[in-house]
This record gives C-alpha cells, structure tokens and sequence, in this order.
C-alpha cells in the first residue's frame, strides 16, 4: 500500500453499547419504530476502523462523576427499573416488554406536594422521565452505563495529554437533566465528560453542541454554574422540534453561570452557510470564556438526510465545523445523535477528520 489513510483520533468503544434495544419509541400515543438503533454504532465504529482510527476499550469507572452531575436516584432508578417491571409481571403477563411510564409527576399536579416514590414499578416508571420516547428493555442499563464509562475514558485521556478523543457513547445523552430523562438519552454522557475534566484539572470547560437538538440537559446541568460554559446550534424549538421547552436565544444562565450559556436556534431549512456561521459564533464566544478543555456533543443530525431534524448539513460542512472548534482547546468528542445509517459512517469521518487537520 503507497499510503494507508489512518485517522489518528482514538475511538472510545464498549461493546454493551449494543445491548441497549429499545425496540422504538412512542410518540404522540403510538408505537413506532424508532431510529436510535443499535446498527448505528455498528455503522459509526465500522466506518472509524476503515479509516484508520485505533479502537479503545471503556473502562469501568466508579459512580462518584455520575453523581456529581446527576441525583444519585436517577441512577438507581435507571439501574433497578428494568428488573423492577419484568418482577412484576409486565412482560410475561401483561405483554408489555418495555418500560414505558405513564404518569409524571408534573409541578402541577403536585401543587406544592412533597415527591414521593410510589411502591408500584407502574406508578413510578415516570418518576424520573419526562416523555414517552425513552424505553428501557433489557440490557439497557448495561448500555447506559457503558456509555458513560466510554464518556469517563475519553476525559481520563484527554486529562493525561491527548489533544483530541472519540467516545462512541450510546445510547446518547445530552436530553438527560440532574434528574431526569428523555429524548433517546438516560445519562448525559457530555456532563459526565465535562466534570470528569474539572475534576482532573481543567479550570474553564466549554460544552459546544452541535447536536441538531439543544441538548437541554446539559444545559440545565451547568446553567447556574461558571465553571462549566455552555453554547447550542439547533433547530429552533419554536418552530415545533423537540425539545420544545428549551434551547431559546434569551436562556443565558443564572446566578453564578449567568452569561455562561449561549443558544442558536436555527430555521428549519438551515445549511451550510447558515450553521456554520452559528458555529463560528459559538467558537468565537467559547474562546471568548477562556476555554482550557473543550467538550463536543458531536450529533450528526443536522445532516441534510437525517430523519429526525430539518436542518441541511453536508458532510463538508460537518469537517469544517469540527477543524474550527477543535483548534480551541483540547477536545472530548462525545457521540449524540445521528440517525440515516447510509451516510452516518461518513459524516463521522468527515467530523473526526475535521477535528485532526485541527491539531495535527
Ligand atoms: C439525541 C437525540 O438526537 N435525540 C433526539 C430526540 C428527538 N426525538 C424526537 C422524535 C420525534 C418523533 N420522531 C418522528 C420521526 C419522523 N420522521
Ligand atoms: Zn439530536
């Protein structure tokens, strides 16, 4: 071979991630399919290991950054939900082989009530989800957790000089709030990355999402902290995509992180031209933060093909976006969404490449 093409960027791997079937989503009182499958890890490593880039293997971690970010009841919850229902019967008896709530205990419907955890699996399947999109089946807590352990590997080699590392985390995470999950997400990968990077010794840490969802859950994680910079391009929520009650240009922080979170809605129908230059902004903007680490909620979604967004972005584009903001600081890539399985190998390769010509 005269030149073998080799994308040095490692990729962060578990192979639990596979073990997460959640069989599709409901939406709007219906079942269906749903996109967040296990193929697209498959797609996403098969097309990395062509190009060249040596796979990692996810170590385990403890649950000390996971709490730090998260209540300690969400992670029970998300461990213990699944073996909870099938005891109870659900499955063989009823015929209902997900867990899949419905009930929320809104602020509203409790009016001012202390939260209790109700003793019945179905009465408190809801406790600590907010749609009905997020099923747990089987092997869907090992795939959480490998997910977040892929996101605690990357950060421990970025933290020990790597300039630039791949976590591909699924299921994904950053719809995931401290204590509350939804939107294909159950733990926030990106969050867990970013405090894990505090924790080892980065002073400013800069969440950039390029995700075509806000990631309201990383936002709402850090939103009252200033160690922790927070900025968005999406698709405008205002303009009828998930996740509706976030990702607006006036949510700029509280409190201490007042200023530190910065939001791009995007017109459904955005290109290139138009998405790349939110990307700029928030490069400019996180520079501006004084960034020494750099997380990257790397969606592939915005893509022109993608099924669940209406944004028009080329893999080109893609490229472009990683090389600007990978040239910011040391950088954790964690993988979001993306989901048109024909060109998600692609549009990785494309973004990790990017990242690469960055910091050569
Ligand atoms: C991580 C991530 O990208 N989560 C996306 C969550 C948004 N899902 C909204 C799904 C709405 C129903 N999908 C219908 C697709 C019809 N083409
Ligand atoms: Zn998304």
């Amino acid at each position: 071979m005269l030149s073998a093409v080799t994308l040095p960027m490692p990729v962060v791997w578990s192979d639990d991630c596979l073990r997460h079937e959640p069989a599709g989503e409901v939406w709007l009182g219906v079942r269906e399919p749903g996109t967040e499958v296990p193929a697209r890890a498959l797609v996403l490593r098969d097309a990395l290991t062509d190009a060249g880039a040596p796979v990692v293997p996810a170590r385990p971690h403890d649950d000390a950054v996971l709490h730090a970010v998260h209540d300690p009841g969400l992670v029970e919850h998300l461990a213990g939900i699944w073996p909870a229902w099938e005891k109870a019967g659900f499955v063989v008896q009823q015929g209902r082989d997900r867990v899949v709530p419905y009930l929320f205990p809104t602020p509203g419907m409790l009016g001012g009530l202390d939260l209790r955890t109700p003793p019945a699996v179905h009465g408190r399947a809801g406790l600590y989800c907010y749609d009905t999109m997020t099923l747990i089946g089987p092997g869907s807590w090992e795939a959480i957790r490998g997910a977040a352990d892929a996101a605690l590997t990357a950060a421990d080699l970025a933290s020990s000089g790597s300039p630039l590392v791949y976590a591909l985390c699924r299921p994904p995470g950053h719809h995931v709030t401290r204590a509350a999950y939804g939107g294909s997400c159950y733990l926030n990968n990106a969050a867990i990355a970013a405090q894990a990077m505090r924790a080892a010794g980065a002073d400013r840490v800069a969440v950039i999402d390029i995700d075509a969802h806000h990631g309201n859950g990383t936002q709402m994680i850090f939103y009252d902290r200033a160690d922790v910079w927070y900025g968005s391009v999406h698709v405008d929520p205002a303009a009828g995509w998930f996740p509706h009650y976030a990702g607006y240009a006036d949510e700029r922080g509280t409190g201490d992180g007042a200023g530190a979170n910065r939001n791009l809605p995007l017109a459904p129908g955005t290109g290139d031209q138009g998405w790349l230059a939110a990307v700029d902004l928030l490069c400019t903007e996180a520079a501006g933060y004084g960034a020494d680490a750099l997380v990257v909620s790397l969606g592939l979604d915005a893509a022109e093909a993608d099924p669940e967004s209406p944004l028009l972005v080329s893999a080109a584009a893609y490229r472009e976006a990683a090389r600007r903001i990978a040239l910011l600081a040391p950088a954790v890539l964690i993988q979001e969404g993306g989901y048109h399985l024909p060109t998600l190998g692609q549009l990785a390769v494309a973004a990790l490449t990017g990242a690469a010509e960055a910091r050569p």
